[in-house]
């Protein structure tokens, strides 16, 4: 009889929580990222989560599934503008097909260093490629690092567009990616991200292409042992809201998210360069060869094609010269 009381309130106090969330913890935002746990795209986000709990006295707070417990990205993406999944932490590649205006700075060879993409993506012209993904479905709030994406593989050191003639290298969803691979002579494979290991493992693939942190952590470093510091592309990870979701919530909440997420970029680019160095150092001691020196004109040279294609109206041609006149 005691049991089946003790039974009946907790029962009542669950209804109660579920019927009138006042009695909950508030709003949880589900993000997603394709990441483990600790990368450092994750913590950024975890961090975002930290500020708005501290700033709403625990009433704002974020859910993050990692490792894509919620899909690969091209899904979660198609969930996140269906409103699904509430923040979604992803590279631009896969938004490439989407947003054309992403494919700006996922170009190949479009930024000169480190700093000039800090500096443009930061800058109105960052500003203006969030606002594009708006009468998508998705409300852009920050962009964080990906360091330089550079070619490894299986097979033998890449010098040159040459020695990449018919290998079969993985891309990401992006069309963009798949006319890069063609026009320096190889075959593209567009896969998942968590389908690249196996696939190199079993020779599907010949390589891929990836910066350090996750060379390292995906372990591809361990199957595709030569790695090629050509830095074709330093196309940024961006996290990004479900208009859906976003419209749910009060100016005020609008305003204390967008400040979360670019707090969170500075403290994202500290943990990023760290993780740098300890991905190379992984990969050095496990005795890979990497390519440092290497002649980029041959590859910069091969890729008239691609602007032409992707920087195709004028529009997005004069954000290409933007970019560019960007000191
Ligand atoms: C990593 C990005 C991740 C992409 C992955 C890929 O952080 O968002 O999914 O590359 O190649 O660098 O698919």
């Amino acid at each position: 009889m005691k049991r089946k009381t003790t039974g009946s309130i907790v029962a009542g106090l669950l209804f109660l929580m579920i019927a009138f969330p006042v009695f909950g913890t508030g709003k949880v935002f589900r993000s997603a990222d394709t990441h483990a746990e600790d990368y450092p795209t994750v913590q950024a986000v975890m961090h975002m989560s930290d500020l708005l709990e501290q700033w709403t006295d625990g009433q704002m707070s974020i859910k993050i599934y990692p490792g894509r417990q919620l899909g690969e990205e091209k899904a979660t993406i198609e969930q996140t503008i269906a409103g699904a999944i509430d923040l979604n932490r992803v590279n631009l590649a896969p938004l490439n097909s989407i947003i054309p205006e992403t494919a700006i700075p996922a170009l190949p060879y479009i930024f000169r260093s480190t700093e000039h993409m800090h500096k443009v993506m930061d800058g109105e012209i960052g500003r203006e490629i969030l606002d594009a993904m708006i009468p998508h479905g998705l409300v852009g709030l920050a962009f964080y690092d990906s360091g330089a994406r550079s070619f490894y593989n299986s097979k033998r050191p890449i010098m040159s567009p040459a020695d990449m003639e018919g290998m079969k290298i993985r891309v990401q969803n992006s069309d963009l990616f798949v006319a890069t691979m063609e026009a320096l002579g190889a075959n593209a494979t567009p896969m998942e991200f968590g389908q690249v290991y196996e696939a190199l493992k079993t020779g599907v693939i010949d390589g891929a292409e990836n910066n350090w942190p996750s060379y390292e952590s995906t372990r591809h470093f361990e199957v595709a042992t030569h790695y090629s510091l050509d830095q074709h592309s330093m196309s940024p990870e961006v996290l990004v809201m479900s208009k859906k979701s976003w419209d749910k919530l009060s100016a005020e909440e609008q305003e204390m998210i967008r400040k979360a997420a670019v707090e969170s970029v500075q403290v994202m680019r500290d943990l990023w360069n760290e993780r740098v160095e300890k991905s190379k150092k992984i990969v050095m001691e496990n005795g890979n060869e990497v390519i440092e020196e290497i002649d980029k004109q041959p590859f910069i040279d091969a890729m008239g094609p691609v602007y032409e294609r992707f920087a195709n109206t004028p529009e997005l041609k004069d954000m290409v010269k933007r970019i560019q006149a960007v000191e």
